[in-house]
């Protein structure tokens, strides 16, 4: 997969516990992108203190670890001209109170810490995020 195609996305846990997932897997599919890798799964404290590690100075660290390790995410990898840049507009802004109406983030999360959903913000982390999810052989560009 070329640089520049391709971003990570994970569904959060409260997006998945409220019955979300398809509602937003359509929001995906009908903005044009197409999914190269996906699975269910849930991460352990250390997988995702490892993930958002960017983050461990923040004073949201500890509770974001314990959100995304409460429960199960839907992680995938989606293919797309610009597919970072689009698809980070097509979230929305990390707080749902400033997230333009229409974007996924506007229409289910519940906070800005469960914001529905992650995108990843440049495409050396598309790569780093993809790789941390999906080996080599679960990805299926095409
Ligand atoms: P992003 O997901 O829009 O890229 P980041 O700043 O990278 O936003 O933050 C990562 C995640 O940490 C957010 O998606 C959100 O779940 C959580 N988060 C960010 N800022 C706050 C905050 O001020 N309070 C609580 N949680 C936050
Ligand atoms: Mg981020």
């Amino acid at each position: 997969m070329k640089t520049g195609e391709f971003t990570f996305t994970m569904i959060k846990p409260t997006a998945v516990r409220l019955g979300k997932l398809v509602p937003i897997l359509h929001e995906i599919n009908l903005a044009g992108f197409n999914v190269v890798a996906m699975k269910m799964t849930r991460l352990s404290r250390l997988q995702a203190e490892k993930f958002y590690e960017i983050h461990n100075d923040k004073p949201f660290f500890e509770d974001l670890v314990s959100f995304m390790s409460s429960g199960p995410v839907l992680a995938a990898v989606l293919r797309k001209e610009n597919a970072v840049s689009e698809f980070r507009k097509l979230i929305g802004n990390t707080n749902p109170q400033n997230a333009e109406e229409g974007t996924i983030r506007k229409k289910f999360a519940i906070s800005v810490q469960e914001n529905a959903i992650h995108g990843s913000d440049s495409d050396e982390n598309a790569l780093k995020e993809s790789c941390f999810f999906f080996s080599q052989f679960e990805i299926f560009p095409h």
